[in-house]
C-alpha cells in the first residue's frame, strides 16, 4: 500500500495546551508522524509519495469561507499584537451568549472558532492543516484511479474540526474532505469509520443531515471523555440523514473483547449500507500505554482490526488521527495497514 506523506506538517508545532488546569507540552507533536513514517520505511509497507495540491475550492465544500479565512489569518492577527507564544481562546459562545457574529478581534475570532484551548495556532499552523489536507486528498486519488488502498499520513489530525471549528489538536478534518471528494469523483456512497479514541464531532456535523456518507464511531463515552457534548449512541442523524449516524460510546477500560464487537457491528452497517469507498479515521490512541486515553488494546489488536477492516472488501483510505504513545505509535499504525494488506 502507498503512504501520503508530506514533512510540511512540522510547520504545526505548537509549544503548549492547557490541561488538567496546567499549560503543559503538546501531546500531538511532530515526533507522532515521524515515528510512523520511519515504520513504514522499516517494515517496506510500500512507496511514500508526496501530496498534490488540490487548492482551496476543495476546502471550501466541506470547510465554511470565513473559518478557512480566520485559520489563513489568525497567527499575522496574533503575532500583529506583539504576542510571540502559541495563539489559544479564553472566552467561548456558551449558552446565553450570540454564535451568529464572528468578532473583529483577534481573541474573540479564536474563542467563536475553537472548540476548547488544547489546540494553540503557530505560525505554520495554516500551511501544515493545508498539506494534511492534500495528503489525505491524494490518498482518494489514488483510490479513485483504482487502487485498492492507501494510507494518507495526516498530521495535524482532523476529525474534531467541523464545518466552522477547530479544536481536538484538530484544524481542517482531512477524512471529511476525502469522503467529500469521493462524492464529486462519482462514488454515491461513502462509509466512513474512525476508530480513534475520541469521538469524531466534526466528522459527525459534517454529514449528520446527509444519507451519502455514512459515519459510524468507536470511542470513549461522552458521559466520561473528550468531547463530552456529542457522541451519544441517540445521535443517529438527522433529516435525510437519520439513520446514517451511529455512536459506540464505550466506558473507561474497554479492551479488545468489547472493542472489537463494537468494531464487528459497525463493519456489518457499513456493509449492509453498500459503500462504494470506506475512509477510516485511523487513531492509536486506544492503546493501553496510550498518556491521554483510557482503552486497553494492545498492539496485536491492530493487526486484527486491519484484517477486519480488509473483510469488508472495499477500496480503503486510511487516514491518521490520534495516537500519543510515541514510542507505539508507528508500530501500532502500522499493524492496521499489514493486517488490512497480508487478509486483501
Ligand atoms: N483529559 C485526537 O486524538 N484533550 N484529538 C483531552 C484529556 C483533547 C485528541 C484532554 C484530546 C484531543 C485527534
Ligand atoms: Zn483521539
Amino acid at each position: 500500500m502507498k503512504t501520503i506523506y508530506s514533512e510540511a506538517h512540522r510547520l504545526h508545532d505548537g509549544q503548549a495546551e492547557l490541561i488538567d488546569g496546567k499549560l503543559l507540552p503538546c501531546f500531538e507533536t511532530a515526533q507522532r508522524a515521524e515515528m510512523v513514517i520511519s515504520r513504514v520505511r522499516e517494515v517496506r509497507l510500500g512507496e511514500v509519495l508526496p501530496p498534490q495540491d488540490f487548492g482551496r475550492k476543495t476546502l471550501e465544500r466541506v470547510h465554511r469561507a470565513s473559518f478557512l479565512d480566520f485559520l489563513e489569518n489568525a497567527w499575522a492577527a496574533w503575532s500583529e499584537l506583539g504576542r510571540n507564544c502559541d495563539a489559544l481562546p479564553v472566552i467561548w459562545p456558551a449558552r446565553t451568549l450570540r454564535n451568529d457574529r464572528e468578532p473583529e478581534t483577534i481573541d474573540g475570532k479564536l474563542g467563536y472558532f475553537a472548540l476548547d484551548a488544547g489546540t494553540p495556532i503557530t505560525a505554520g499552523t495554516w500551511q501544515a492543516a493545508k498539506a494534511a489536507a492534500n495528503v489525505a486528498l491524494t490518498g482518494q486519488k489514488l483510490l479513485a484511479s483504482g487502487a485498492r488502498a492507501a494510507f494518507s499520513l495526516c498530521r495535524p489530525p482532523g476529525h474534531h474540526a467541523g464545518a466552522d471549528t477547530y479544536g481536538g489538536y484538530c484544524f481542517l478534518n482531512n477524512a471529511a474532505i476525502a469522503a467529500q471528494a469521493s462524492r464529486n469523483d462519482g462514488a454515491e456512497k461513502v462509509a466512513l469509520l474512525d476508530i480513534d479514541y475520541h469521538h469524531g464531532n466534526g466528522t459527525q456535523t459534517i454529514f449528520y443531515d446527509r444519507a451519502d456518507v455514512l459515519v459510524c464511531s468507536l470511542h470513549g463515552h461522552p458521559v466520561q471523555e473528550y468531547p463530552y457534548f456529542l457522541g451519544y449512541d441517540d445521535e443517529t442523524g438527522s433529516a435525510r440523514g437519520e439513520g446514517y449516524n451511529r455512536n459506540y460510546p464505550l466506558r473507561w477500560g474497554t479492551g479488545w473483547a468489547r472493542w472489537s464487537e463494537a468494531l464487528d457491528d459497525a463493519c456489518k452497517h457499513i456493509a449492509a449500507f453498500g459503500a462504494e469507498v470506506l475512509i477510516v479515521s485511523l487513531g492509536v490512541d486506544t492503546f493501553k500505554d496510550d498518556p491521554i486515553s483510557e482503552f486497553k488494546l494492545d498492539s496485536d489488536n491492530y493487526l486484527d482490526i486491519g484484517r477486519r477492516i480488509a473483510a469488508l472488501g472495499k477500496p480503503t483510505l486510511f487516514v491518521m488521527e490520534g495516537g500519543y504513545a510515541l514510542e507505539s505509535i508507528g508500530l501500532n499504525t502500522v499493524n492496521v495497514l499489514s493486517g488490512f494488506e497480508n487478509a486483501a
